[in-house]
Formats: structure tokens, sequence, C-alpha cells
């Protein structure tokens, strides 16, 4: 296909602003579909069209399929970006989308559907050859088949949701005691938010750190890597600041790290844009679960290479070829993000509310994604990221003064943020010197008075 000329975009916040500028920038006209909370979102003014498409709860909205594809219908688009969260990793919606004649701007529904499961995903994975955790081959079905297992492994072990992600349905057992209680209360929290009880069960790893590695495969077989993302950083599984590179990796790693991800997508001739999360501990990296749309932390990656991830999301979802190897792919210094969010910055309370004053920080090295604007609302509905700040040094070093520098130059006035937070955690010696795994922030937090 040509490229294409019409895009609706179905998300909303900072995402939905990302995207429509990068396909103002490709000469792509824009078409958002919003909430009637979200009507004079910054995203909603910019665009060439928007459509209403409910009513501010989710599943009125930005979940509500029929609506979103009658908005596409009537607009007269080629293609529907899911942006991120809400419907980009439901295999259905991508199907539908294709059905109704419109390109879905992702991976094919058989990959989405796939990588959703996390077992599956596993399967997959260890079948093109990527390193996983130690665990079991397939589904855990009874207690006595993971106690076996378990023993086999060695504890401590974790026995996860297959339909989860985001921590839930989690549960570790110390030891063999401990083994019978993991296993029914990951198997019941499962059942309750997923609807679905299966399980897996792999070793426990104590202290990792969250490593991933952002791959781009256009539909001709060439798959390329653009570098990890240090995402250990988080609280309750939410990502708080991400960086790259890693500062726990040598050259060495990273190069093989690269090589194994983009090895294994060709292998599952996937197509679009991905992310393959690791655990990584004591040297050694283990696949845990793959992302198959854009993330939130993708302006990092964006800031190391110099090129617009979106745009390249978009332009091989028209099937033209990436036209560019690894070879081309070059990585410069450091960057930091951090998430700010409409929050209580010690409760983590979301603050809704209006925006009474807002000052963005610039200067070079400096980048914030963000749909805020003077006097613009941020509604009780959604997510409470409002802003990320993002830097970028010669090195990390420097890339860190500079991301202390455009914090004290952020001004949001009228919401509570999480920016203290950030002010403080930058400061610290063992953040300073790259020494954190996945539980530093938490512990962090406790020590705070
Ligand atoms: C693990 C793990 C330790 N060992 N798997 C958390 C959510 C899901 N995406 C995977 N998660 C983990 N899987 C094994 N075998 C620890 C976590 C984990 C975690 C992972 C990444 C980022 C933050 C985390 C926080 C707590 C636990």
């Amino acid at each position: 296909m040509a490229g294409f000329r019409k895009v609706l975009i179905a998300n909303r916040g900072e995402i939905a602003l990302r995207i429509h500028r990068a396909c103002r920038e490709m000469g792509i006209s824009t078409v958002v579909a919003h909430s009637t909370a979200d009507s004079d979102a910054m995203a909603v003014r910019l665009a060439d069209e928007s459509v209403c498409i409910g009513p501010p709860p989710p599943r009125d909205s930005y979940l509500n399929i029929p609506a979103i594809l009658s908005a596409a219908a009537i607009t007269g688009v080629d293609a529907i970006h899911p942006g991120i969260g809400f419907l980009a990793e439901n295999a259905r919606f991508a199907e539908m989308v294709e059905e109704h004649g419109f390109a879905f701007i992702g991976p094919s529904p058989e990959h989405i559907r796939i990588m959703g499961d996390k077992v599956a995903a596993r399967t997959a994975m260890l079948a093109v050859g990527l390193p996983c955790v130690p665990g079991s081959d397939g589904t855990v079905d009874t207690v006595e088949q993971a106690a076996d297992l378990a023993a086999a492994i060695g504890y401590p072990v974790l026995v996860k949701a297959a339909a989860g992600g985001g921590g839930k349905g989690m549960k570790v057992a110390d030891d063999a005691d401990h083994l019978a209680s993991a296993f029914s209360l990951a198997r019941s929290e499962a059942s309750a938010a997923f609807g679905d009880n299966t399980v897996y069960l792999e070793k426990y790893l104590e202290a990792p750190r969250h490593i991933e590695v952002q791959i781009l495969a256009d539909t001709h077989g060439t798959v390329v890597h653009f570098g990890e993302r240090d995402c250990s950083l988080q609280r309750r599984h939410q990502k708080v600041i991400e960086e790259a590179p890693s500062p726990a990796l040598t050259e060495a790693q990273r190069r093989d790290l690269g090589a194994l991800a983009v090895d294994s997508v060709r292998r599952l001739g996937y197509r679009g844009v991905g992310t393959l999360e690791f655990l990584y501990q004591d040297g050694a990296f283990y696949f845990i679960e793959m992302n198959t749309r854009l993330q939130v932390e993708h302006p990092v990656t964006e800031m190391l290479t110099g090129i617009d991830l979106v745009r390249e999301q978009v332009r091989v979802a028209t099937g033209e070829p990436l036209g560019y190897g690894q070879d081309a792919i070059g990585f410069y210094g450091h960057a930091i993000e951090c998430r700010i969010n409409a929050e209580d910055p010690r409760t983590f309370t979301p603050s809704p509310g209006r925006i009474d004053s807002y000052h963005a920080p610039g200067g070079l090295g400096v980048r914030v994604d963000s749909a805020l604007y003077d006097g613009c609302r941020i509604p009780p509905f959604y997510d409470s990221l409002i802003a990320k700040v993002i830097t970028h040094g010669t090195s990390r070093t420097d890339c860190l003064l500079r991301l202390r520098r455009a914090l004290e130059e952020l001004v949001i006035e009228g919401v509570s943020t999480t920016l203290p937070l950030h002010v403080d955690v930058i400061r610290e010696p063992e953040f300073a010197a790259g020494d954190y795994t996945i539980h530093w922030l938490e512990s962090w937090l406790e020590r705070q008075d």
C-alpha cells in the first residue's frame, strides 16, 4: 500500500498528541477519537478532525470498539493507531479493524494473541531460542505438578498467571511448605482479575533488574533493535524512571542481547514495533514477556538514536520496507525519562483537577512529552500520567545534571504531582551510581519518614 492519507488515533493524552505529531510530519491527516471528558484536549485541538466516541468511562469510549470503528468509517481513514493501553494489545480489536478494511498500526492479531498469553509467549520464545527463566513447560494444572517442578528447579519459586502481566496473580513460595498456598492464591487472584485461572511456574529471581529491548520489524524480513532500556525503577508495577543505556550492561552484553532479540523476533515473523522484557541478574538475561505495542518510555530510545519510532511504526504498517539495517542505527550518549503523574507525591493518590499554570523546561537535550496547557483539566477517569520529562547528555552524568536542571524549570500548578519525588530520587547516590534493582524504589520510599 502507498502511504496512509488519514489515520484515526484511538487514544488520549500525551500519547495521542505524540502520534498526531508523527502523522503531521509525514503529511498524514489525523482524526482523534475522544470521550466527552477530552473534548478540549490538546490532541483534539491540533488534529485535522475529531469524533466524540462516548462518555468518560473507558468502557463507553476508549474501549468502545463499535464506536471507534464507526468513527473510522465516517471519517474515511486508512488506518487506526491504538496508542498505548486501552485497545493496543487487544487481538480481537486488531482483527476487527482489519475485517472492516482499515490497517491496524501494530502487529498481526496472531502475534498480539500469543504474547498476551504469557505461557504461549514463553513457549514461543523458547522455541526460537531465547533464554527464559527456568520453569514449567507450559501450564501447571495441579499442586502436585507444581511441587514436583519446584523441587526440581529449587526454591524460591514464583507462581504466575498466564493471563497476567502487571503483577496480578503472582505469588512467591519460599519453600515447599508455602507452595500449596501460593498456588491456590495465584489461581484465585488470576481468576478474579482475568477470568482465567491458568498459571505457570518460574524460579523466583530475588533482585533482578528489568531490562527491555526495543525492536522493529518490517513486512519484508528486516528486523532491527534500538538497544535496551533499564526500567527497574518502579512502584507497584508502575514504571517511574527509565533510562538508556542500562548502567548495568557492558558493550558486549548489549550487543549480544540486541542480536538475540532480533534473531528471535525474525524467527517469529513479527511485524511492527515491539519490546522484549528481560530480567537481568548475576550476568544472565531471562526473557519474561513481550509487549506488542509502542511503550510510554519510547522517547528514551528516540533520544539515544535520533529515530522517530512512531514514524517508523506507521511506515512499516503501510508495508513499506525499512530501508536500512542495524548498521545504520547509532547510539549516542545517555537518556533518562521521569514520568510525572497527577498524584500526591507521598501517598500516590490521584489528583485530578484544573492546571492553573504550566511551564515546560527547554534547552539542548531536553524533551517534554505532555498534552498539558494553562487551564486544561485532568479528568479523574484515566491514567494519571501527565508529562514525561526526558533529557539527553553525552554521558550519564551530563544527562543527570541536565535532568536536575530541567525538573527545576518545570512548573505544574493546580494539581499535586510526583515532580518532588523525582527531584529527590535523582539526587540519591545509589541512583546517581546506577546501582539499583526492581526493589530499590519501593525500599527507598519506605525509608522516607
Ligand atoms: C518475575 C520476578 C522474579 N522472578 N519473575 C512482575 C510483573 C511481571 N511483568 C513480571 N514480574 C516479575 N517477574 C521471576 N521469575 C519479578 C517480577 C517483578 C518485577 C519485574 C519487572 C519490573 C518490576 C517488578 C517488580 C516486582 C516483581
